[in-house]
């Protein structure tokens, strides 16, 4: 059977810089479309009835505007359904969740930037991010093991008990995590373009130091084939049911040379075991790559010598609408440009008197290189004083200083250009499920 060629997607960052790995998408792809790949524990049926909803940009950006409301409503407690959630508390997770700290989007908490104000580089613990499918599980380590196996190994499985793994020589590395959907929210506020998807403005990103094994070392220790081209890693929680269809437990391949160059099997965040709501005992850690790369509560990684599939890289974690073909990109790998104030949005400032901004930019392709600044809406442009060394996996911090005039409203932008010369834009390139949002938010804020 002869195949058309898949076009390649529309540029963006995340193919722009990684080539090599959008060619082994397109090949994943026609694989797919043969009907080589297995559907790696969904139904090829159910598959490509999801691969048909997700392709389909009307139903979805109908649908957005409620599940973007319901994401935001206050939980109910899933343990006992005629309870309410405790304040402050989301379900499922188990860590306290300040509301001065956390914003609850559903069975998710986001970071307010603000509370970033008074942090380092390093984002605390208790101040990250959570992005839960469904709740934390409670695992013991001392029961636990990794599970390695599949036709990408040349014998059996192999497992790696936690002592074990910590018992290997270890890595630490700088790494932020940051949900592909963070900034999803400004598609609808300021481009008018409802999309699906946990509503979060920009606060789901935390910036970790890990320490762990090098996935390399283990994959090698349980005799990785030269076949393999795909990794399959699978966690622990609960099995994701979406719209009355069983997706499975969370799990995402990764290509091979991904797995080999940098990712880790993380055991410590800051210094500290993992926290529960973080992926204890072990999780992944995938660096500059979309947050869902970043599997928590590791149970068992497939290793495969044929392409793999899963909801994770087909229908969700692509682009699909105007501009990208039916099937959708190919799956997200990098993650974009981006800048926060550490101010609440709508915060009120005292008219004529001298204030410092601060806020933070970061990117998963080319190190951030400069941050302007306009306290007027866009009319005039400023430096802002970076307060770290550009480098990969981390934020830059940056301030400036303003004296507001008069009373009355305020729009405060920050737009980042990285090392490559890419500039954040004004507007971003909407897909129907918002991933990557990459353009300079609107920060409006009230002078008093
Ligand atoms: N097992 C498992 N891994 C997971 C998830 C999950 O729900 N289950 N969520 C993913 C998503 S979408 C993101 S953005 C990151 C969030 O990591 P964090 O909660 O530690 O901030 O974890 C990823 N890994
Ligand atoms: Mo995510």
């Amino acid at each position: 059977m002869s195949v058309a060629p898949v076009p390649p997607p529309e540029s963006t960052e995340s193919e722009s810089t990684e080539s090599d790995e959008s060619a082994y998408d397109r090949t994943r792809l026609r694989q797919w479309r043969r009907g080589l790949a297995r559907s790696a524990g969904v139904e090829r049926r159910d598959l490509l009835r999801l691969f048909a909803t997700a392709a389909a940009a009307g139903p979805l950006a109908a649908a957005a505007p409620g599940t973007a409301r319901a994401a935001s409503r206050a939980p109910a407690n899933p343990a006992n359904p005629a309870a309410p959630a405790a304040p402050g508390a989301a379900p499922g997770i188990v860590k306290p969740l300040p509301s001065e700290v956390f914003t609850i989007r559903g069975t998710n908490a986001e970071t307010n930037f603000a509370a970033l104000r008074t942090t380092g580089p390093l984002t605390p613990a208790s101040h990250f991010f959570v992005r839960n499918h469904t709740v934390t599980p409670r695992i013991d380590a001392a029961g636990w093991t990794l599970r390695i196996w599949g036709s990408g190994l040349r014998g059996g499985a192999v497992d790696f008990g936690y002592d074990e793994l910590r018992a290997l020589p270890s890595v630490t590395r700088t790494a932020f995590i940051e949900c592909a959907g963070n900034g999803r929210s400004h598609y609808a506020t300021q481009q008018n373009q409802p999309v699906s998807g946990t509503a979060w403005t920009l606060g789901a990103i935390g910036v970790g130091r890990w320490r762990g094994v090098r996935l390399a070392e283990v994959l090698r220790r349980a005799d990785l084939s030269p076949d393999a081209v795909d990794i399959l890693p699978r966690g622990l929680d609960d099995e994701v049911i979406s719209e009355g269809t069983n997706l499975g437990r969370v799990r995402r391949p990764l290509p091979v040379a991904k797995a080999l160059d940098d990712v880790l099997l993380a055991y410590e965040l800051n210094g500290e075991p993992l926290p529960p709501d973080h992926g204890y005992p072990v999780r992944l850690i995938v660096p500059s790559w979309v947050g869902i790369a970043n599997i928590k509560w590791l149970g068992d990684i497939e290793v495969s010598a044929e392409p793999l599939y899963s909801p994770w890289n087909t229908t969700l974690y692509r682009l699909f609408g105007a501009g990208y073909p039916p099937e959708g990109s190919a799956p997200l790998t990098r993650q974009t440009l981006k800048s926060a104030f550490e101010l609440a949005d709508g915060a009120t400032v005292a008219a004529h008197r001298p204030h410092v901004l601060t806020g933070r930019s970061w990117s998963g392709g080319a190190p951030v290189r400069s941050v302007e600044i306009s306290t007027d809406g866009g009319t005039h442009w400023r430096r802002a004083r970076l307060h770290d060394a550009p480098r990969r996996g981390s934020w830059v911090r940056w301030s400036a200083e303003w004296t507001p005039g008069g009373p009355g409203p305020a729009l405060l932008l920050a737009r980042a250009t990285d090392s490559s010369g890419q500039v954040q834009p004004e507007v971003a390139v909407h897909n129907t499920q918002g991933y990557l949002f990459n353009a300079v938010v609107r920060h409006r804020v009230t002078v008093v």
